[in-house]
Protein backbone atom coordinates (compact mmCIF):
# COMPACT_ATOMS: atom_id res chain seq x y z
CA UNK A 1 0.00 0.00 0.00
CA UNK A 2 1.53 3.65 -0.88
CA UNK A 3 1.25 6.09 1.22
CA UNK A 4 0.96 9.85 0.28
CA UNK A 5 2.70 10.77 2.92
CA UNK A 6 6.22 9.53 2.14
CA UNK A 7 9.07 11.41 0.57
CA UNK A 8 9.93 11.78 -2.70
CA UNK A 9 12.54 9.09 -2.95
CA UNK A 10 10.72 6.35 -1.39
CA UNK A 11 7.50 7.51 -3.61
CA UNK A 12 10.45 6.87 -6.72
CA UNK A 13 10.88 3.57 -5.52
CA UNK A 14 7.58 1.98 -4.13
CA UNK A 15 4.97 4.72 -5.89
CA UNK A 16 3.78 2.03 -8.62
CA UNK A 17 1.92 0.13 -6.15
CA UNK A 18 4.59 -2.60 -4.61
CA UNK A 19 5.33 -6.43 -5.60
CA UNK A 20 3.16 -8.14 -7.79
CA UNK A 21 0.39 -10.02 -5.93
CA UNK A 22 0.61 -13.17 -7.97
CA UNK A 23 4.34 -13.64 -7.76
CA UNK A 24 5.95 -11.22 -4.98
CA UNK A 25 8.38 -9.87 -8.42
CA UNK A 26 9.88 -7.10 -6.79
CA UNK A 27 9.95 -5.56 -10.46
CA UNK A 28 6.71 -4.44 -12.18
CA UNK A 29 6.05 -7.19 -14.95
CA UNK A 30 6.24 -6.04 -18.10
CA UNK A 31 2.64 -7.17 -19.82
CA UNK A 32 3.80 -7.54 -23.18
CA UNK A 33 0.40 -8.63 -24.50
CA UNK A 34 -1.55 -6.47 -26.71
CA UNK A 35 -5.43 -7.08 -26.04
CA UNK A 36 -6.41 -9.15 -22.63
CA UNK A 37 -8.83 -12.10 -22.65
CA UNK A 38 -12.66 -11.35 -21.69
CA UNK A 39 -14.13 -13.75 -18.65
CA UNK A 40 -17.33 -13.81 -21.16
CA UNK A 41 -18.95 -11.60 -23.65
CA UNK A 42 -21.05 -9.80 -20.81
CA UNK A 43 -17.64 -9.22 -19.18
CA UNK A 44 -16.42 -7.37 -22.62
CA UNK A 45 -19.33 -5.47 -23.28
CA UNK A 46 -19.54 -4.48 -19.07
CA UNK A 47 -15.89 -3.17 -19.70
CA UNK A 48 -16.32 -1.60 -23.27
CA UNK A 49 -19.52 0.27 -21.65
CA UNK A 50 -17.80 1.30 -18.38
CA UNK A 51 -19.48 -0.91 -16.42
CA UNK A 52 -16.45 -3.20 -15.19
CA UNK A 53 -12.69 -1.76 -14.72
CA UNK A 54 -9.87 -3.83 -16.43
CA UNK A 55 -8.38 -4.36 -19.65
CA UNK A 56 -9.13 -4.16 -22.89
CA UNK A 57 -6.34 -3.32 -25.37
CA UNK A 58 -3.04 -2.20 -24.44
CA UNK A 59 -3.44 1.17 -26.94
CA UNK A 60 -5.79 1.83 -24.34
CA UNK A 61 -4.28 1.00 -21.39
CA UNK A 62 -1.74 -2.01 -19.59
CA UNK A 63 -0.88 -2.91 -16.62
CA UNK A 64 2.78 -2.01 -17.03
CA UNK A 65 1.70 1.46 -18.38
CA UNK A 66 -0.46 1.74 -15.30
CA UNK A 67 2.28 1.33 -12.73
CA UNK A 68 4.34 3.94 -14.29
CA UNK A 69 0.93 6.09 -14.33
CA UNK A 70 -0.01 5.63 -10.65
CA UNK A 71 3.48 6.14 -9.34
CA UNK A 72 4.04 9.94 -11.76
CA UNK A 73 0.57 10.67 -10.40
CA UNK A 74 2.03 10.64 -6.78
CA UNK A 75 5.56 12.24 -7.79
CA UNK A 76 3.52 15.49 -9.03
CA UNK A 77 1.26 15.41 -6.73
CA UNK A 78 -1.79 15.30 -9.40
CA UNK A 79 -4.74 12.75 -9.79
CA UNK A 80 -3.90 10.70 -13.09
CA UNK A 81 -0.97 10.04 -15.43
CA UNK A 82 -1.46 8.99 -19.01
CA UNK A 83 2.16 7.86 -20.37
CA UNK A 84 2.53 8.39 -24.37
CA UNK A 85 4.76 7.10 -26.78
CA UNK A 86 6.95 10.31 -27.03
CA UNK A 87 7.11 13.86 -25.34
CA UNK A 88 5.62 15.42 -28.42
CA UNK A 89 2.61 12.81 -28.41
CA UNK A 90 1.92 13.48 -25.04
CA UNK A 91 2.13 17.37 -26.23
CA UNK A 92 -0.31 17.09 -29.08
CA UNK A 93 -2.82 14.66 -27.29
CA UNK A 94 -3.20 17.40 -24.86
CA UNK A 95 -3.60 19.88 -26.97
CA UNK A 96 -6.08 18.02 -28.58
CA UNK A 97 -7.60 17.68 -25.49
CA UNK A 98 -7.83 21.44 -24.53
CA UNK A 99 -8.82 23.20 -28.11
CA UNK A 100 -11.15 22.78 -30.99
CA UNK A 101 -10.71 24.00 -34.46
CA UNK A 102 -11.66 28.00 -33.92
CA UNK A 103 -10.54 28.57 -30.72
CA UNK A 104 -6.59 29.42 -29.80
CA UNK A 105 -4.18 28.95 -26.71
CA UNK A 106 -0.89 30.98 -25.74
CA UNK A 107 2.19 30.17 -25.62
CA UNK A 108 5.69 30.98 -23.99
CA UNK A 109 7.94 31.21 -27.25
CA UNK A 110 11.12 30.07 -26.10
CA UNK A 111 10.45 26.17 -26.37
CA UNK A 112 11.62 22.42 -27.65
CA UNK A 113 11.92 23.41 -31.21
CA UNK A 114 9.55 20.26 -32.07
CA UNK A 115 6.88 22.17 -30.18
CA UNK A 116 7.41 25.09 -32.27
CA UNK A 117 7.43 23.33 -35.31
CA UNK A 118 3.72 21.07 -34.56
CA UNK A 119 2.68 25.01 -33.79
CA UNK A 120 3.44 26.40 -36.94
CA UNK A 121 3.17 23.22 -38.88
CA UNK A 122 -0.27 21.25 -37.58
CA UNK A 123 -1.80 23.69 -36.06
CA UNK A 124 -2.77 26.11 -38.84
CA UNK A 125 -3.85 23.01 -40.74
CA UNK A 126 -6.21 22.29 -37.81
CA UNK A 127 -7.28 25.92 -37.48
CA UNK A 128 -5.74 25.94 -33.98
CA UNK A 129 -4.54 29.59 -33.32
CA UNK A 130 -1.16 29.92 -31.49
CA UNK A 131 -0.10 33.32 -30.03
CA UNK A 132 4.08 32.97 -29.21
CA UNK A 133 4.61 35.71 -26.87
CA UNK A 134 7.28 36.52 -24.19
CA UNK A 135 6.01 35.01 -21.27
CA UNK A 136 8.76 36.85 -18.53
CA UNK A 137 6.57 39.70 -19.30
CA UNK A 138 3.12 38.79 -17.42
CA UNK A 139 1.35 41.56 -19.34
CA UNK A 140 2.23 40.20 -22.39
CA UNK A 141 0.89 36.80 -21.42
CA UNK A 142 -2.42 38.12 -20.51
CA UNK A 143 -3.06 40.60 -23.15
CA UNK A 144 -2.49 37.72 -26.04
CA UNK A 145 -5.57 35.94 -24.40
CA UNK A 146 -9.00 36.33 -26.04
CA UNK A 147 -12.52 35.02 -25.58
CA UNK A 148 -11.18 32.27 -27.55
CA UNK A 149 -8.11 31.39 -25.80
CA UNK A 150 -8.62 27.47 -24.55
CA UNK A 151 -5.31 27.12 -22.23
CA UNK A 152 -1.67 28.67 -22.02
CA UNK A 153 1.33 26.69 -22.59
CA UNK A 154 4.69 27.31 -20.67
CA UNK A 155 8.25 25.74 -20.42
CA UNK A 156 10.12 26.11 -17.64
CA UNK A 157 12.83 26.13 -17.00
CA UNK A 158 12.77 26.60 -21.33
CA UNK A 159 14.58 24.56 -23.89
CA UNK A 160 17.66 25.94 -24.76
CA UNK A 161 17.50 29.53 -22.67
CA UNK A 162 17.01 28.24 -19.53
CA UNK A 163 14.65 31.18 -19.37
CA UNK A 164 12.27 31.19 -16.23
CA UNK A 165 8.60 31.59 -15.84
CA UNK A 166 6.52 32.20 -13.31
CA UNK A 167 4.63 29.61 -12.94
CA UNK A 168 2.06 30.91 -9.91
CA UNK A 169 1.69 34.31 -11.95
CA UNK A 170 0.66 32.39 -14.96
CA UNK A 171 -1.68 30.21 -13.33
CA UNK A 172 -3.49 33.18 -11.54
CA UNK A 173 -3.94 34.71 -14.77
CA UNK A 174 -5.14 31.64 -16.08
CA UNK A 175 -7.51 30.71 -13.49
CA UNK A 176 -8.63 34.91 -13.96
CA UNK A 177 -9.39 34.63 -17.54
CA UNK A 178 -11.21 30.88 -16.96
CA UNK A 179 -8.64 29.06 -18.83
CA UNK A 180 -6.34 25.88 -18.44
CA UNK A 181 -2.29 26.22 -17.57
CA UNK A 182 -0.31 23.59 -18.65
CA UNK A 183 3.73 23.11 -17.88
CA UNK A 184 6.51 21.13 -19.88
CA UNK A 185 8.39 20.51 -16.48
CA UNK A 186 11.15 17.98 -18.26
CA UNK A 187 14.00 20.37 -17.31
CA UNK A 188 13.12 20.49 -13.74
CA UNK A 189 11.20 17.01 -12.85
CA UNK A 190 8.89 16.81 -10.00
CA UNK A 191 11.72 16.66 -8.12
CA UNK A 192 12.64 20.07 -8.17
CA UNK A 193 9.79 21.75 -9.35
CA UNK A 194 5.84 20.75 -9.02
CA UNK A 195 3.46 22.53 -11.18
CA UNK A 196 0.27 20.92 -10.04
CA UNK A 197 0.77 22.57 -6.59
CA UNK A 198 1.14 25.88 -8.01
CA UNK A 199 -1.88 26.15 -9.91
CA UNK A 200 -1.29 24.27 -13.01
CA UNK A 201 -3.95 22.19 -14.59
CA UNK A 202 -1.87 19.28 -16.77
CA UNK A 203 2.12 18.89 -16.69
CA UNK A 204 3.68 17.63 -19.50
CA UNK A 205 7.01 15.69 -19.72
CA UNK A 206 9.18 14.18 -22.52
CA UNK A 207 9.92 11.68 -20.13
CA UNK A 208 12.29 10.68 -22.49
CA UNK A 209 15.06 12.87 -20.66
CA UNK A 210 15.76 12.84 -16.75
CA UNK A 211 12.83 10.67 -16.15
CA UNK A 212 14.00 7.51 -18.11
CA UNK A 213 17.47 9.45 -17.19
CA UNK A 214 19.20 6.58 -19.57
CA UNK A 215 19.63 7.74 -22.70
CA UNK A 216 17.86 4.70 -24.15
CA UNK A 217 14.10 5.15 -24.14
CA UNK A 218 11.50 8.16 -25.84
CA UNK A 219 8.85 8.53 -23.68
CA UNK A 220 6.20 11.48 -22.85
CA UNK A 221 3.87 11.67 -19.69
CA UNK A 222 0.89 14.17 -18.86
CA UNK A 223 -0.46 14.75 -15.12
CA UNK A 224 -3.16 15.92 -14.14
CA UNK A 225 -6.65 15.91 -12.34
CA UNK A 226 -9.20 13.92 -12.33
CA UNK A 227 -12.05 15.22 -15.23
CA UNK A 228 -9.13 16.54 -17.58
CA UNK A 229 -7.58 13.01 -17.33
CA UNK A 230 -10.97 11.02 -18.26
CA UNK A 231 -11.30 13.20 -21.01
CA UNK A 232 -7.62 12.29 -22.17
CA UNK A 233 -7.59 9.43 -22.08
CA UNK A 234 -11.38 8.13 -23.10
CA UNK A 235 -11.33 10.84 -25.88
CA UNK A 236 -8.03 11.28 -27.04
CA UNK A 237 -5.39 8.95 -26.14
CA UNK A 238 -7.48 5.71 -27.46
CA UNK A 239 -8.50 7.67 -30.96
CA UNK A 240 -4.88 9.48 -31.48
CA UNK A 241 -2.93 6.01 -30.17
CA UNK A 242 0.27 7.80 -28.88
CA UNK A 243 0.47 4.97 -26.29
CA UNK A 244 3.72 3.99 -24.36
CA UNK A 245 4.99 0.54 -25.28
CA UNK A 246 5.59 -1.60 -22.19
CA UNK A 247 8.79 -1.96 -22.48
CA UNK A 248 9.55 1.40 -22.56
CA UNK A 249 7.48 1.80 -19.79
CA UNK A 250 9.14 -1.08 -17.34
CA UNK A 251 12.27 1.20 -18.33
CA UNK A 252 10.79 4.65 -17.12
CA UNK A 253 9.63 2.86 -13.61
CA UNK A 254 13.42 1.44 -13.40
CA UNK A 255 14.83 5.24 -13.96
CA UNK A 256 12.29 6.62 -11.62
CA UNK A 257 13.88 4.61 -8.64
CA UNK A 258 17.31 6.60 -9.09
CA UNK A 259 15.66 9.97 -9.77
CA UNK A 260 16.41 12.02 -6.81
CA UNK A 261 19.89 10.08 -6.55
CA UNK A 262 20.55 11.18 -10.36
CA UNK A 263 19.02 14.64 -10.08
CA UNK A 264 20.90 15.54 -7.02
CA UNK A 265 24.11 14.89 -9.03
CA UNK A 266 22.95 16.75 -12.18
CA UNK A 267 22.33 19.50 -9.69
CA UNK A 268 26.03 19.23 -7.46
CA UNK A 269 27.55 19.20 -11.27
CA UNK A 270 25.77 21.31 -13.29
CA UNK A 271 26.65 23.85 -10.22
CA UNK A 272 30.15 23.37 -10.38
CA UNK A 273 30.85 23.22 -14.44
CA UNK A 274 28.15 26.57 -14.42
CA UNK A 275 30.29 28.42 -12.11
CA UNK A 276 33.94 27.01 -14.27
CA UNK A 277 32.04 28.42 -17.11
CA UNK A 278 30.94 31.74 -15.75
CA UNK A 279 34.73 32.83 -14.88
CA UNK A 280 36.40 31.09 -18.51
CA UNK A 281 37.63 34.34 -20.28
CA UNK A 282 36.02 32.74 -23.87
CA UNK A 283 32.26 32.76 -22.37
CA UNK A 284 30.49 35.78 -23.04
CA UNK A 285 27.57 34.76 -20.65
CA UNK A 286 26.16 31.69 -19.19
CA UNK A 287 22.71 30.92 -18.05
CA UNK A 288 21.85 28.54 -15.42
CA UNK A 289 19.01 29.04 -13.06
CA UNK A 290 21.37 28.32 -9.70
CA UNK A 291 23.88 31.08 -10.67
CA UNK A 292 22.83 34.90 -8.94
CA UNK A 293 24.16 35.75 -12.34
CA UNK A 294 20.91 34.35 -13.83
CA UNK A 295 18.13 37.56 -14.28
CA UNK A 296 16.10 34.93 -13.02
CA UNK A 297 17.77 33.46 -10.02
CA UNK A 298 14.89 34.51 -7.06
CA UNK A 299 11.99 33.30 -8.98
CA UNK A 300 14.28 30.22 -9.94
CA UNK A 301 14.32 29.96 -6.15
CA UNK A 302 10.90 30.17 -5.32
CA UNK A 303 9.32 28.05 -7.64
CA UNK A 304 12.51 25.48 -7.77
CA UNK A 305 13.83 23.48 -5.11
CA UNK A 306 17.24 22.99 -6.79
CA UNK A 307 18.51 23.99 -10.34
CA UNK A 308 19.61 20.54 -12.25
CA UNK A 309 22.29 19.80 -15.25
CA UNK A 310 20.61 21.85 -17.95
CA UNK A 311 23.02 24.90 -18.95
CA UNK A 312 23.35 27.38 -21.70
CA UNK A 313 26.40 29.24 -22.94
CA UNK A 314 27.12 31.98 -25.33
CA UNK A 315 30.71 31.57 -26.79
CA UNK A 316 32.80 34.92 -27.32
CA UNK A 317 32.81 35.22 -30.79
CA UNK A 318 30.15 33.20 -33.15
CA UNK A 319 29.14 29.91 -34.67
CA UNK A 320 32.94 29.11 -36.22
CA UNK A 321 33.91 29.32 -32.40
CA UNK A 322 31.17 27.75 -30.28
CA UNK A 323 31.58 24.73 -33.69
CA UNK A 324 35.38 24.20 -32.54
CA UNK A 325 34.39 23.55 -29.32
CA UNK A 326 31.74 20.90 -29.53
CA UNK A 327 34.35 19.04 -32.36
CA UNK A 328 36.97 19.20 -29.86
CA UNK A 329 35.48 17.23 -26.74
CA UNK A 330 36.13 14.04 -26.13
CA UNK A 331 34.20 13.11 -22.76
CA UNK A 332 31.23 14.99 -23.86
CA UNK A 333 29.09 13.66 -26.27
CA UNK A 334 27.34 15.41 -29.21
CA UNK A 335 23.86 14.82 -29.27
CA UNK A 336 20.19 15.53 -29.16
CA UNK A 337 18.07 14.99 -26.30
CA UNK A 338 19.45 15.96 -22.57
CA UNK A 339 18.31 14.83 -19.20
CA UNK A 340 20.97 11.61 -19.69
CA UNK A 341 23.65 9.87 -17.23
CA UNK A 342 26.06 10.91 -20.46
CA UNK A 343 27.07 14.78 -20.55
CA UNK A 344 25.08 16.33 -24.05
CA UNK A 345 26.24 19.21 -25.91
CA UNK A 346 24.44 20.75 -28.84
CA UNK A 347 24.21 23.85 -30.99
CA UNK A 348 20.62 24.14 -30.64
CA UNK A 349 20.19 27.16 -33.81
CA UNK A 350 21.70 24.45 -35.95
CA UNK A 351 19.84 21.46 -34.54
CA UNK A 352 17.13 21.01 -31.57
CA UNK A 353 15.93 24.81 -32.84
CA UNK A 354 16.22 25.24 -36.38
CA UNK A 355 12.55 24.82 -36.95
CA UNK A 356 12.85 28.40 -36.05
CA UNK A 357 13.52 31.36 -38.06
CA UNK A 358 16.34 33.25 -38.03
CA UNK A 359 14.35 36.51 -36.51
CA UNK A 360 12.82 34.13 -34.16
CA UNK A 361 15.82 32.85 -32.89
CA UNK A 362 17.43 36.54 -32.41
CA UNK A 363 14.10 37.26 -30.25
CA UNK A 364 13.87 34.66 -28.33
CA UNK A 365 17.70 34.34 -27.03
CA UNK A 366 18.38 31.43 -29.04
CA UNK A 367 21.71 32.93 -30.66
CA UNK A 368 24.18 31.48 -33.05
CA UNK A 369 26.76 31.50 -30.41
CA UNK A 370 24.89 29.76 -27.78
CA UNK A 371 25.46 26.20 -26.93
CA UNK A 372 23.30 24.16 -24.77
CA UNK A 373 24.79 21.41 -22.25
CA UNK A 374 23.31 18.66 -20.64
CA UNK A 375 25.49 17.83 -17.42
CA UNK A 376 25.70 13.90 -16.91
CA UNK A 377 26.20 12.67 -13.73
CA UNK A 378 30.20 11.32 -14.33
CA UNK A 379 32.80 13.05 -12.22
CA UNK A 380 32.28 16.68 -12.48
CA UNK A 381 36.60 17.38 -12.32
CA UNK A 382 36.42 14.82 -15.68
CA UNK A 383 33.71 16.76 -17.32
CA UNK A 384 35.30 20.65 -16.64
CA UNK A 385 38.32 18.95 -17.73
CA UNK A 386 37.21 18.26 -21.23
CA UNK A 387 35.51 21.53 -21.45
CA UNK A 388 38.33 23.05 -20.43
CA UNK A 389 40.56 21.78 -22.98
CA UNK A 390 38.33 21.94 -25.85
CA UNK A 391 37.94 25.78 -24.86
CA UNK A 392 41.71 25.84 -25.29
CA UNK A 393 41.13 25.19 -29.45
CA UNK A 394 39.98 28.87 -30.05
N1 LIG B 1 9.52 19.08 -24.22
C1 LIG B 1 10.81 19.41 -24.02
C2 LIG B 1 11.15 20.48 -23.03
C3 LIG B 1 11.81 18.77 -24.76
O1 LIG B 1 13.07 19.13 -24.54
C4 LIG B 1 11.45 17.79 -25.71
C5 LIG B 1 12.47 17.08 -26.53
C6 LIG B 1 10.08 17.48 -25.88
C7 LIG B 1 9.16 18.13 -25.10
C8 LIG B 1 9.63 16.42 -26.86
O2 LIG B 1 9.87 15.16 -26.30
P1 LIG B 1 10.21 13.83 -27.16
O3 LIG B 1 9.06 13.62 -28.09
O4 LIG B 1 11.49 14.05 -27.87
O5 LIG B 1 10.26 12.78 -26.08
N2 LIG B 1 13.73 17.73 -26.57
C9 LIG B 1 14.73 17.36 -27.30
C10 LIG B 1 15.93 18.11 -27.41
O6 LIG B 1 16.16 19.20 -26.87
N3 LIG B 1 16.77 17.46 -28.19
O7 LIG B 1 16.22 16.31 -28.69
C11 LIG B 1 14.87 16.19 -28.19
Amino acid sequence: MVKKSWGFATLAVHGSGGHDPQTGAISVPIYQSSTFAFKNSQHGTDLFSGKAEGYIYSRISNPTQAALEREMAFLEEGDEAIAFGSGMAAISTCIFTLCRSGENFVSSRTIYGGTHALYIKVMPRLNIGVTEVDATDLNKVEDAINDKTRFLFIETPANPTIEIIDIRGCAEIAHRKGIKLVVDNTFATPYYQKPLTMGADVVVHSATKYIGGHGDTVAGINIGFKELMTEMRKQNLQDLGGIISPFNAWLLLRGLKTLPVRMDRHSENGMRVAQFLAFHPKIERVWYPGLRIHPQHELAKSQMTNFGGMIAFEIKGGIEEGKRVMDNVELCTLAVSLGDCDTLIVHPASTTHSSYSPEEMLANGIKPNLIRLSVGIEDVTDIIEDLSQALKHI
